[in-house]
Order: structure tokens, then sequence, then C-alpha cells
């Protein structure tokens, strides 16, 4: 267990890739990171002003699970039990999706985990693939149209090892998930919810609030697949849709939803109805 981001890092105050980042220094023992381009690779900085106590490689998005599974092979020779994790954003899931299901299918030895912070905010907030229905980006001014894409399900899909969700606003839940994966062999793969405040428009001090209401408003799941599929205590009691959180209070908190109308919220209620229905299927697997 050690502290891997350093003092100084140049991340934005209450950047949830910093939080995240701290959980795998807390989670594993011996590991290199690969980081394809995003806010992450700024976080790591360069020679000699890098800030993540580990050894990191920065790759172009495409590129990352060759790199990773090359090393974790190189190491295996070497007779070394280190973890590869390949730390990127959802920005790069996109763009490097091929190679991520490629790694996937040959069930490469690697860790990788998607911090989904819901747009390329490094290149200035575009929508991706994964950006909240109707959220408002620089490509998607008066609101995303297109659906969301559950990147964790199509993960699952590609029958691996080892598929979860999480969240930055649930610290122990993704260390213990991390503590998990570190020993399991093959692809191990994480989708890390990511409060963004710039990029979602709140106050810095509540990234960590505003995680834990995703989660309690239903529109964050948190659950992991280890040979099973199993909800995570956290979002337990919100499979039952009256016991969730008001899913206006989320939304009012964040400026991208600034001027949603009554029936636009309807609409991302439904979509949120249908994301756990999608769940009630895992869950007989
Ligand atoms: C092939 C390729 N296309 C585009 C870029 C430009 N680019 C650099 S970072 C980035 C956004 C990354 O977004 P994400 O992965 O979500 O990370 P975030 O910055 O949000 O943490 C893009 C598009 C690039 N470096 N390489
Ligand atoms: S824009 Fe968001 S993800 Fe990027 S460094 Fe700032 S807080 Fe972190
Ligand atoms: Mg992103």
């Amino acid at each position: 267990m050690k502290t891997i981001v350093m003092p100084g890092n140049p991340s934005c105050q209450g950047c949830p890739h910093a939080i995240g980042l701290k959980a795998l220094g807390l989670a594993l023992e011996d590991f290199v990171l690969v980081i394809p381009a995003g806010c992450s690779t700024i976080i790591a900085g360069i020679h000699p002003k890098a800030t993540l106590n580990v050894p990191v490689l920065h790759v172009p998005f495409a590129s990352a699970p060759a790199v990773a599974a090359g090393i974790s092979a190189a190491f295996k020779r070497e007779n070394k039990k280190k973890n590869v994790v390949i730390w990127m954003g959802d920005g790069g899931a996109d763009i490097g999706f091929a190679t991520i299901s490629g790694s996937a299918v040959r069930n490469d030895d690697i860790i990788v985990i998607v911090s989904d912070n819901e747009a390329y905010m490094n290149t200035g907030i575009q929508a991706s693939g994964t950006t909240f229905w109707k959220a408002k980006t620089t490509t998607s001014p008066a609101g995303k149209r297109e659906d969301r894409k559950d990147l964790a399900a199509i993960m699952l899909m590609h029958r691996v090892p080892y598929v979860a969700t999480a969240s930055v606003g649930y610290m122990n839940d993704f260390i213990k998930k991390l503590e998990k994966v570190k020993s399991i062999k093959g692809f191990r793969f994480i989708h890390l919810h990511s409060p963004c405040p710039p990029g979602w428009r709140f106050d810095s001090s509540k990234t960590v609030e505003i995680a834990r209401m995703a989660v309690k408003c239903g529109a964050w799941i948190l659950w992991e697949f280890d040979g099973k599929f199993n909800l995570s205590p956290a979002s337990k009691p919100y499979k039952d849709k009256n016991k969730r959180k008001d899913l206006k209070d989320y939304l009012k908190m964040q400026g991208r939803f600034k001027g949603l109308s009554e029936n636009e919220i309807l609409e991302i209620e439904k979509a949120i109805d249908k994301q756990w229905k999608y769940i009630e299927c895992f869950e007989n697997i």
C-alpha cells in the first residue's frame, strides 16, 4: 500500500481521476500503469515533474492493450508477479475500443480501468459514448441526443473473467474490487464513475457527493461479475424504484443539465429504468 498521487500534481480541485488513482495505490502492491491521452496524462506529468509514484508508460489510445499485454508477458517471462493496469478515460475507450475488445477476446492478462467522466475533458468537454442522457457538452450544446452506451455491459458480453462498475463516491467498494482483481488471471475490466467539476459544472467540493447521488438515484449501478453476477451492496436498495432518490436533485446540482424540461427529465427516468431491466437479465447469468 502506498500513496501514488504525489502532492503538487496539476489536476483540478476535486478531480475524480486523482481520487480514483489514490485507490489503486491503496489496493495494489506492485503494478505499472499504461495511460493513453487524457486528463490523466497531464496529472501524471512528465519527467522531471512526474507526479505518480509508480512506473507509467504514456501511449496512443489504440495501442494501450497491446503495450500492456506485452509488458505483462515480459513480466511473466521473468517470473515477476506484477499487475499491468491500463488507466484510461471514456474518450479513450471510445477511440480505442476495437483494441480493448480484441484484448478482451484474447483474454490478455491485464487490468483495464476506464475512469469515466462522461466526456472528452482534456480536449474541451466533447460528448462521448457514455455521456449522460441530455447532458450539455461542447459538441451537444442543446443536450446529448444519442442514447448512452453501457460500456461495462459490453465488456461483460466478452465473457472475460472479471467485469465490475465502481464509483469514486464509494472508495471502499472500489478498493475491495481492486483487491479482488489483483489475483485473478486474464482480462479484468472496471468501469469507474468519475464526476468532473469543470466538465459537469458543479462546485469542486462536491465530487464525492455527486458520485454518491448518481448511485442513490439509480443513474449509476454498482455491480460485479467474477463468474457470477452480483449487485454491489451500495446499489442493492435502489433495485426497488421506490427507494431511489429524486433524479431531479442529482440533475439540478450540475450546470450541464441546466434548462431541462419536465419531459426531458421523464425521458431520462425511462432510460434509467431500462438500464435496471438489463441488470435483471444479468442477475440470471
Ligand atoms: C487518436 C487520437 N485522437 C485524438 C486525440 C486527442 N485527444 C487527446 S486527449 C483526448 C480526450 C480524452 O478523453 P477521455 O479519454 O475521456 O479522458 P479525459 O480527458 O476525459 O480524462 C483526445 C480526443 C489523440 N490524442 N489521439
Ligand atoms: S477536467 Fe475534470 S477530469 Fe480533467 S483534470 Fe479537471 S477535474 Fe480532473
Ligand atoms: Mg473522459
